[in-house]
Order: C-alpha cells, then sequence, then structure tokens
C-alpha cells in the first residue's frame, strides 16, 4: 500500500499513478504562468462540491420532474442554481444542465433548427468556435454554414459583411459570440441585423460571461433570443455551461437539452454552477472582472510598445491575440518556447493567417488565471516584457532559462490559494 499521510493519500494507496499525476499537475500549475484564456483556477469550494456525493446521482428529468427517485436533494440544489442563473443575467429562463459549451450550442441548434438550414456565425479563422459552423464539427456537418469574419486592417468584426451575408443567405439562426476575439461584441447590431431576415440571434459568451455578469461587458441578454456560456472560463468556477433563452422558448431548450443530446445531468457539476452563479453576485466579483481587464489591457500596451503587434490594436476583454509575424516564429513555435520558460500558451491562427492552424501564426493570451492569483497591471507588464524577451531573442531557447527562474520566483509570491 502506498504513503498512508499526504494530500492524496487515500487515492495513491489505490492508485499511486492517478494520483501522481494530479499532484504533478497541482505543482504545475504552481509553478507555471497560465496564459489561456479560457483556463482559469477555480475556489476551493468548487472542487470540493464538484467532488461530493452528488456525482453518485441519476436526475434524468427537471426538478419537480424526474425519471428517478430520491431526487429531492438535487432538486434544491438544480432549482437554485436556475433561480441563481436567471438573477445573475436578468434572464426569462435558464437551463444549467449542459455538459459543455459545444453542447449548449448544440441544444439550441437542435430546439430552433432543422438539419440543413443556414447558420450564420464567426469564422474559426477569424476568432470564432468550432461549433459555429466548422466543417469537421457537428454544425458544419448537420447545417449549413455562413461565416462572417473581422475587417482586414482594424480586426474589428465587419458588421457590414455580417448584414451583407444574411441578406444574401437569409440564415435561419446567427451566432454573435467568440473564442479568440479582443473587442466588445456589439449584440445590439447583430439584433438589428437579426430582425432584418427574421433569424434567431445566438449569443455565445462562454468566454466573456464573467465579464457580462459584472457588468465590464454589455450584456447580450436584452438582445438575443438565446445566450449560450460556460461557468469555467472567466466566471471561474464549475466545469460545464448553461442556457439563458425568453420564457416562450424555454420548453423546447429544455427538451432538447434532455431527452435531446443529453441522458443524465451532473448533479455535482450543477451544484458547482449554483455556488458558480453565487460567488458572480459578490461585490469582490466585479473588481476581478476589471482587474482581469486592466491586467489584459497592460499587457497588450506593454507589447505594443515593443514592437510585438496585437490584433485589433489592443483588448476591451480578458485575452487579445499576438501576432508574430514580425517576429518570424510561428505560433506552435512561440508556445513551446515559452513552455521552457514556465509560461502557458495555445498557438492560434490570426485573421488571414497565411499558416496553416497547427502552427498558425499567433498566441492567444488571457489574464484571468494570473488576476485570480492576485497579479495586478505590475506584474502583467512584467510578464509581457518577459515573453518578449524570450520570443524577440536571436535564440529564444537560450533566453526561455533564464525568464523561467523569474517566473518561478513571480509564481511563488502569487500562490494558487485551494
Ligand atoms: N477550448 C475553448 C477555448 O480555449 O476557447 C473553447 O471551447
Amino acid at each position: 500500500m502506498g504513503d498512508s499521510v499526504g494530500p492524496h493519500s487515500a487515492l495513491r494507496s489505490v492508485d499511486p499513478q492517478v494520483a501522481e499525476a494530479i499532484e504533478a499537475e497541482e505543482r504545475r500549475q504552481q509553478e507555471h504562468l497560465e496564459l489561456i484564456a479560457s483556463e482559469n483556477h477555480c475556489p476551493a469550494t468548487i472542487m470540493d462540491v464538484t467532488g461530493s456525493v452528488l456525482t453518485d446521482k441519476y436526475a434524468e428529468g427537471y426538478p419537480g420532474s424526474r425519471w428517478y427517485g430520491g431526487c429531492e436533494c438535487v432538486d434544491v440544489v438544480e432549482t437554485l442554481a436556475i433561480e441563481r442563473a436567471k438573477q445573475l443575467f436578468e434572464a426569462e429562463h435558464a437551463n444549467v444542465q449542459p455538459h459543455a459549451g459545444s453542447q449548449a450550442n448544440m441544444a439550441v441548434y437542435m430546439a430552433m433548427l432543422q438539419p440543413r438550414r443556414t447558420i450564420l456565425g464567426m469564422s474559426l479563422a477569424h476568432g470564432g468556435h468550432l461549433s459555429h459552423g466548422h466543417s469537421r464539427n457537428f454544425s458544419g456537418q448537420l447545417y449549413e454554414v455562413v461565416s462572417y469574419g473581422v475587417e482586414r486592417d482594424s480586426g474589428i468584426i465587419d458588421y457590414d459583411e455580417v448584414r451583407k451575408l444574411a441578406e444574401q443567405h437569409n440564415p435561419a439562426l446567427i451566432i454573435a459570440g467568440a473564442s479568440a476575439y479582443s473587442r466588445v461584441i456589439d449584440f445590439e447590431a447583430f439584433r438589428d441585423i437579426a430582425d432584418e431576415v427574421s433569424a434567431y440571434l445566438l449569443a455565445d459568451i462562454a468566454h466573456i460571461a464573467g465579464l457580462v455578469a459584472a457588468g465590464v461587458h454589455p450584456s447580450p441578454v436584452p438582445h438575443a433570443d438565446f445566450v449560450t456560456a460556460t461557468t469555467h472560463k472567466t466566471l471561474r468556477g464549475a466545469r460545464g455551461a448553461f442556457i439563458l433563452c425568453r420564457k416562450e422558448y424555454a420548453d423546447r431548450i429544455d427538451s432538447a437539452v434532455m431527452p435531446g443530446i443529453q441522458g443524465g445531468p451532473m448533479m455535482h457539476a450543477i451544484a458547482a454552477k449554483a455556488v458558480t452563479f453565487k460567488l458572480a453576485m459578490q461585490p469582490e466579483f466585479r473588481h476581478y472582472q476589471e482587474q482581469i481587464v486592466a491586467n489584459a489591457r497592460a499587457m497588450a500596451d506593454e507589447f505594443i510598445s515593443r514592437a510585438f503587434p496585437v490584433v485589433s490594436g489592443g483588448t476591451d476583454t480578458h485575452m487579445f491575440l499576438l501576432d508574430l509575424t514580425d517576429a518570424g516564429l510561428s505560433g506552435e513555435q512561440a508556445l513551446n518556447f515559452l513552455a521552457c520558460a514556465n509560461v502557458t500558451v495555445n498557438k492560434n491562427a490570426i485573421p488571414n493567417d497565411p499558416r496553416r492552424p497547427a502552427e498558425a501564426s499567433g498566441i492567444r493570451i488571457g489574464t484571468p488565471a494570473i488576476t485570480t492569483r492576485g497579479m495586478k497591471e505590475d506584474e502583467a507588464r512584467t510578464i509581457a516584457q518577459w515573453i518578449v524577451e524570450v520570443l524577440g531573442a536571436s535564440d529564444p531557447a537560450q533566453a526561455a532559462p533564464s525568464v523561467k527562474a523569474r517566473v518561478l520566483d513571480l509564481c511563488a509570491r502569487f500562490p494558487i490559494e485551494h
């Protein structure tokens, strides 16, 4: 048997390999700067709830109307999650069962569209998401897809192009939302376009849900028929997703989620979503979201001042894309060099990228996780300088170890508190 003391002692005695991998991941998170825009470090309370007995329970259906007995306790948590989501986002209806953002989008499509109807979404190559119509995703295989992008010069969504494409193709659904776009999304403009062609409007705020909840980004709720979001990115909570919609669509959305695309809801995740929404209602949460944006702006400005261009020239949100064309590096190379300095990013296509997606000409940088550690603008600027020190070096591999030593020191001064 393994060690009988330590944070994962019980697991270690049952499965030392998994225990060691978890402990290694805990060390990795503590000792690396997490700059992946979709990741965050959730509070210990969220992990407690996710690891609770609720994981054992099957509860097909919805509170008060289940197919299984013994649902009285999970009914309490799902009702709390629903009511809090509605309150936090001022929405008429919430479904908190989708396991992930893609499932939330799938449920909306399934509720509202016959196969082969046309959807108009942002191209993945310009900052959209796989589930907005990519050819290798279910969305691109089940529906006719038309994609819009950003203006070549400004890097801002080309709303004129969106309108033109909507008029030309008469989509049944327009999707406003992105996973690699740093500017405010004008949901009102999307609503106007959707009304002009009698399309439904879906706002996918998976990335910016925390900013929206805190009032740091305008809310799509007054404008969109459907809003999908995740709870683990800027919202800093449970792993999972949810859907908001107008009351008139509530039944169609609920039955598209279950039985349409999912079976048993993950009640441990739903309970953790309830806690996530409660934490997002606290005054501290707004300060946290404001600091995320302040940190992203400080980093973006620092890169620009050091001749590392940022797509669209800056950011209004938690993230931005660094264009590595002038540095002569691919996103893939940059990711690997930065990994040697304990800085974690993802490679990302920039709009009109000449490289293939697996190489890419950019990296995506986000500040939710470093802000969770308590870092502010000074640290954000310093991290940008370190990234430039590595990526701007004639031999980045040689520059990385010295930066890694400083990253380790910074991480030790701002530990992740679980
Ligand atoms: N994987 C998420 C992201 O990184 O944006 C979206 O699904």
